[in-house]
């Protein structure tokens, strides 16, 4: 098995929306031993402690979006911290919620665009977070990183996008939960989407393969976000957007598995763990054991597949 250099950002967003918590994520995932899980796999592995906003003025309680500026800050600093990162190995961001995707993806984006190569993006969520600032009717911020970072107009205040990941490069799966604005912008764009039942009539396998495909014959990076609605609550209740109809543990591990024998993965997120829903840190761990899945881990040493 290849041999990566895993860099550790804790990313302890908790902006994204009202409801407090994400921001004991990096620490969850500490102590549920991630770094321990990924150098036992053979890895060099560096924990390179938590990234930090930069300087914001305070939110006023109750203004809509919910705490904009702040989360204007975690972008910026994010965008900056995945860049970085992404120089050095494979940068796994320990979340924080959602809306911490705008900057790691941007980051990531900028990096990609200095190779001169094409960034693809999996999205595995029960929601699609294609709102803008002005379409959200809940106000949270975590709803929005994927209009922000396809280059969607709306984000006045956020350092603006430099290097738009092209919507035909951003694939979704999980989806059971989208409001009416989403769907409707969403049908009008290339971007991907394959809901809860697509997968329930065709496997998860089939959209995953043909993604990954795309990928490699475009020589693209590839950056996965993890949101933890993406799997069943019954399996991961440690998070504040449950959806009943869930992705199962199998069907998680599947796509992480088929990503690692891809070789495609270059940077993941960790989303929307939070800790103060679990139950004696089960969520935590099966979101441990997901990561070690897409970095190797695995039962039995199977043929190389090609996708
Ligand atoms: N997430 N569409 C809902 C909203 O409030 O805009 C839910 C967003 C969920 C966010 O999945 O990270
Ligand atoms: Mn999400
Ligand atoms: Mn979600
Ligand atoms: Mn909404």
């Amino acid at each position: 098995m290849t041999q990566q250099s895993c860099l550790l950002l804790g990313a302890p967003v908790d902006s994204g929306k009202k409801r407090r918590g994400c921001l004991m994520g990096p620490d969850a995932y500490r102590t549920a031993g991630l770094a321990e899980s990924l150098s036992d796999l053979g890895h060099d592995v560096r924990d390179l402690g938590n990234v930090a906003p930069a300087a914001f003025a305070p939110d006023e309680t109750g203004s809509l979006p919910h705490a904009l500026n702040e989360t204007i800050a975690w972008t910026d600093a994010l965008t900056k911290a995945a860049e970085a990162a992404m120089q050095t190995g494979l940068p796994i961001f320990m979340g924080g919620d959602h809306s911490l995707s705008a900057g790691t993806v941007a980051g990531v984006a900028n990096h990609a665009a200095a190779l001169n190569r094409p960034l693809f993006v999996l999205w595995l969520d029960a929601h699609t977070d294609y709102h803008t600032p002005h379409t959200t009717d809940s106000g949270n911020l975590h709803g929005t990183p994927v209009a922000y970072f396809t280059g969607v107009e709306g984000f006045e205040g956020f350092p603006p996008i430099q290097n738009p990941v092209p919507q035909e490069n951003v694939c979704m799966i999980g989806l059971r939960s989208v409001d009416a604005a989403e769907r409707e912008a969403l049908q009008a764009t290339a971007i991907r989407t394959h809901d809860m039942r697509e997968i329930d009539e065709n496997g998860i396998a089939k959209p995953l393969a043909a993604f990954l495909d795309h990928v490699a014959a475009q020589n693209g990076l590839l950056h996965v976000s993890l949101d933890v609605d993406f799997l069943d609550p019954s399996v991961a209740p440690a998070v504040g957007t449950t959806v009943p109809g869930g992705a199962t543990v199998r069907e998680a591990h599947l796509v992480m598995e088929m990503l690692h024998d891809s070789g495609l993965l270059t940077s993941l997120d960790l989303v929307e763990l939070n800790p103060f829903l679990d139950e004696r840190g089960r969520t935590a761990k099966l979101m441990v054991d997901l990561a070690a899945s897409a970095l190797g881990r695995r039962v039995f040493d199977r043929p190389t597949r090609s996708f």
